[in-house]
């Protein structure tokens, strides 16, 4: 069994509630020990920044970015579980011989400091009722999250199918997902989600890692990072999204994606 996974998750189940729900619990899933080191990844970063804006809300620290802040983060992320999901999920919208057809979107934290209002239904699709789907969010509760005011997150199910964005009058629709330290969140990332309210002292923190398909732009260009915490495989640097970067010049090559030699940082020369 893997050290991440302490149980393998019910694939179909996901699968079949991703479709309906637009979302999937999978209850304590990741071993205690790799959620404590994760926490520790999140928790003891320097350059944290308080959101001051009303999306993250009051008390709320982001801590960007952090695929390549540690090996737990990365093994994370590559997890054969976590890789299965996804495959099966962007399976419909891809030619079925294509290859690599997702690629890591983002990884970072989110912790909410003692009280916190709700954060707003929102979708970090972009797009509202889009199909075939193209981004795939995971949330792993770094903390208990499991009474009304622990600010769990909250989806409106099926919501993933609506052709509009969120309102206000969603909030009546969104139900609580509780769950303990070591809970896998997936969701379908057209569905209408968010924090919930905080109402108890103390921390509840989230690790949000993302995939996307192959040709959407990552928030961060990761291929250009110089420093990883390890060697990356070829498979690694292909869900990192090394070659889905478009070249600069009409010489470089002329296929949509492949590798850039003289552009993107390759510190292992892998
Ligand atoms: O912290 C959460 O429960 C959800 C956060 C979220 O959806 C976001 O920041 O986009
Ligand atoms: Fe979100």
């Amino acid at each position: 069994m893997s050290q991440i996974f302490s149980y393998q998750p019910n694939f179909d189940q996901i699968a079949e509630e991703l479709a309906v729900h637009g979302f999937s619990c999978i209850s304590e899933v990741i071993v205690s020990e790799y959620v404590s080191n994760l926490s520790a990844v999140v928790y003891n970063q320097h350059y944290w920044y308080k959101e001051s804006d009303s999306f993250h809300g009051h008390n709320t620290f982001l801590v960007p970015n952090l695929i390549n802040k540690s090996t737990y983060c990365l093994d994370l992320a590559f997890d054969d579980n976590i890789l299965a999901i996804a495959k099966r999920f962007f399976l419909p919208g891809a030619y079925h011989d294509e290859k690599n057809v997702y690629q890591l979107h983002l990884m970072h934290g989110r912790v909410i400091e003692g009280q916190s209002p709700p954060q707003q239904l929102h979708i970090d699709s972009r797009c509202c009722g889009i199909y075939p789907p193209s981004h795939l969010h995971f949330f792993l509760y770094l903390d208990d999250c499991v009474a009304a005011g622990d600010g769990a997150t909250r989806f409106v199910p099926g919501s993933h199918r609506f052709l509009r964005y969120s309102r206000q009058e969603d909030d009546s629709k969104a139900v609580e997902v509780h769950g303990k330290k070591g809970t896998l969140i997936v969701l379908n990332s057209a569905t209408y989600h968010g924090s919930s309210q905080k109402s108890t002292i103390g921390t509840r923190g989230v690790l949000t890692f993302a995939f996307s398909r192959w040709f959407i732009r990552q928030p961060f260009s990761i291929p250009y990072f110089k420093s990883w915490p390890r060697e990356l495989t070829e498979q690694e640097r292909y869900i990192l999204g090394f070659d889905n970067y478009g070249a600069i010049d009409d010489f470089s090559r002329i296929s949509a994606r492949g590798i850039l030699p003289d552009l993107i940082a390759n510190p292992y020369n892998l």
